[in-house]
């Protein structure tokens, strides 16, 4: 089976093998004529759409527009060629960005649609929730076998470590290596109340595969591990971690959505021995790529 894979070269992308996994040069997904074409010169069988404009709190607050823009775009080219091309299985990753922000905790999927995402994300976050439209519009009328995926908050090795745009692990890392490094305070957006819960990269990528293989229902699969953390105690744990005992100071300013704990008993019930990689031992590699990769100018800024 040829399984194409969108954002090869992302955060998800690297951790899913695959003969096509074309760049966003080889394969621009804003436009549709390089889908068709691409489609076209290759028979694909799959997709697994991991391909997004990402970013954290701060880029996704700046740039809603953009967000939007490329996020629906991307989604809504791709699957249109599918559909010409006669793609069996597409996956598509969203994020439990979608959810409003005002909602019954946990998160379900039946309220997806209820309200407005958090101020913070709207952008991308109702081009996500579009997603969910898009594959349940083409599964009704052309019977395309497209599921959804919603993961809580990604990290892992080859993120955007850039210390404004990326998410708050990556943020973190960079910021304490270089508080280590300049000998300075260790900055926290906001006041480290919030709670996120966090996946790390290749379990995202190994559930994306399962779902290709396994998952063929309308309904958004949500992923995520059962253990909400605090900010502060990720910066705190990301601190520890890389022998950082200066001050932790929070600059009180950002802080986004409060909480996301989102309901994963559907996924525990279809897969439940799936063992997560735990918080501390994916900080542990992330941290150990970080490092690595950092004077070699690995790192995506
Ligand atoms: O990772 P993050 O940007 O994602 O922020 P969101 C999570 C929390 O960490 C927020 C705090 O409460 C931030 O205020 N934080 C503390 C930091 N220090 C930092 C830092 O140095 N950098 C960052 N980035 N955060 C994003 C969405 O929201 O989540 C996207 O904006 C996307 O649309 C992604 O869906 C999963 O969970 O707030």
């Amino acid at each position: 089976m040829n399984t194409l894979v969108t954002g090869g070269s992302g955060l998800v992308g690297c951790t899913i093998e695959s003969e096509f996994k074309p760049t966003s040069k080889e394969l621009n997904l804003l436009n549709y004529e390089a889908i068709h074409s691409y489609l076209a010169d290759n028979k694909i069988d799959s997709i697994i759409h991991c391909a997004a404009k990402v970013g954290g709190v701060k880029e996704n607050k700046e740039n809603p527009a953009d967000f939007f823009y490329e996020n629906s775009m991307m989604t809504m080219n791709l699957i249109e060629a599918a559909r010409v091309f006669e793609v069996k299985k597409i996956v598509c990753l969203l994020s439990t960005c979608i959810f409003p922000h005002e909602a019954d905790y946990p998160l379900t999927v039946e309220q997806i649609h209820n309200g407005e995402p958090h101020p913070s994300n709207y952008g991308y976050g109702f081009a996500k929730r579009m997603t969910e439209i898009n594959a349940r519009a083409y599964r009704e009328q052309y019977g395309m076998n497209i599921v959804t995926v919603v993961p809580c908050n990604i990290y892992g090795p080859n993120d955007n470590f850039n210390m404004n745009s990326g998410h708050v692990i990556p943020g973190l890392i960079h910021k304490c290596y270089k508080a280590l490094e300049e000998k300075t305070d260790f900055e926290i957006w906001g006041t480290g109340k919030p709670y996120r819960e966090f996946l790390y990269s290749s379990d995202a990528g190994n559930i994306a595969q399962w779902a290709l293989e396994n998952y063929n229902e309308p309904e958004p699969l949500i992923v995520s591990p059962d253990e909400e953390i605090n900010i502060a105690v990720l910066a705190q744990q990301i601190a520890w971690q890389m022998g950082f005992k200066g001050n932790i100071v929070f600059n009180q300013e950002l802080d986004g959505m409060f909480r996301k704990p989102s309901d994963n008993s559907k996924f525990k019930s279809l897969l439940p021995n799936y063992e997560f990689v735990t918080i501390e031992n994916g900080l542990t590699r992330t941290i150990a790529w970080f490092i690595d990769n950092y004077d070699k100018g690995n790192i995506r800024l």
